[in-house]
């Protein structure tokens, strides 16, 4: 076979960024999640992976900043049918309760299986990624919306006891639970605060868009949750403050191993406009990418990520998952860095 061109174009049938890595053999696994059960405005996500892996064919795998990293493997996995089924099948109990006329016990029988389908997710990826770390590897959650890396992140937190979280999004996701529902994506964060004592710290960057519950948990947290709404950043830097020293006060509250769990609505709408919840205001996407190279560059780890709530346009509109494609090779690339060093 000849050398690997990384200038080539991707061959059809190529795995994700065109590499042809076995999970086996990459140093990165993208574990595709396309759940989105309880996704309460927009749909989408579930065609995330699919989105991300096609628009990666488009990406130089050349980074002058962050080197051939490429050549440490990536590889992306297929996606378990089971968790297709759970999804079609959440689904449809959703838009039914959502849509039609129930009786209250039936109601309650059906919430109910949409909350055992979301238990039953959660161990699901919590085994696929444990399997993986166990091997070595990087793993890489890939929604889906926001529910989904719960497992995930429970498998970093028992490995690295301590950890802090570094949480992009519009929202908090710090419900309780959403509409009846325990697992859904505006609850995850209060549910690893809840259930994953391993979890030493929270900090999130980009929230604009939260209830006066969860603003009340995040005061009550006592320094567990610490958000940098996005409201106040946005008024300083407009009365002078510069995007690095906001960045090195975020970095400063995170603790030496940081899992990066980023929702794309954290980010502009502009480059994401096709997300379930999107909200004005928002990162620039230089602003995400300095904001994981900052917490690289002061020597922290980052343990493991996801990204979650991509979602193509219809008919096609491939944007969407371009820039997720995009951020996605910048965030591996750190991490992998942050592991070398
Ligand atoms: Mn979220």
């Amino acid at each position: 076979m000849p050398p690997f061109d990384p200038d080539a174009p991707a061959e059809p049938g190529s795995g994700i960024y065109g590499l042809t890595f076995t999970p086996e053999e990459a140093k990165v696994v993208v574990v595709p999640v396309p759940f989105e059960a309880t996704t309460s405005y927009g749909s989408g996500a579930a065609r995330g992976p699919d989105a991300v892996l096609a628009a990666s064919h488009q990406v130089d795998l050349f980074d002058l900043e962050l080197g051939e990293f490429y050549a440490e493997g990536i590889s992306m996995l297929d996606a378990d049918p089971k968790v297709e089924a759970w999804n079609d099948e959440a689904v449809a109990l959703v838009r039914s309760i959502e849509g039609e006329e129930l009786d209250e016990a039936e109601r309650a029988r059906r919430i109910a299986r949409v909350n055992e389908i979301g238990d039953l997710l959660a161990d699901q990826v919590y085994r696929e990624v444990s399997r993986w770390l166990d091997q070595g590897k990087v793993v890489c959650v890939l929604g889906g919306d926001h529910s989904v890396p719960f497992g995930a992140i429970r498998a970093h937190a028992e490995r690295h006891p301590g950890m802090g979280i570094l949480h992009v999004d519009a929202h908090a996701d710090l419900r309780k639970a959403y509409q009846g529902f325990t697992h859904s994506h505006a609850s995850i964060f209060y549910n690893v605060m809840e259930r994953i004592p391993e979890v030493a710290k929270l900090v999130q960057v980009g929230v604009r868009d939260f209830g006066r519950g969860e603003y009340l948990y995040i005061q009550q947290s006592g320094g567990r949750v610490v958000t940098h709404f996005d409201h106040a950043l946005a008024r300083e830097r407009l009365a002078g403050t510069t995007w690095k020293e906001q960045v090195d006060r975020i970095v400063r509250d995170l603790p030496e191993h940081v899992y990066l769990s980023f929702d794309i609505d954290g980010l502009e709408p502009s480059l994401c406009p096709h997300t379930g919840t999107p909200v004005p205001g928002g990162l620039s996407f230089y602003q995400a990418c300095e904001l994981i190279a900052r917490v690289v560059e002061s020597g922290r780890t980052i343990v493991g990520l996801d990204l979650c709530e991509v979602a193509p346009g219809p008919e096609g509109d491939e944007w969407d998952g371009n820039v997720g494609a995009r951020l996605l090779y910048k965030m591996i690339g750190w991490a992998l860095r942050s592991q070398r060093t």
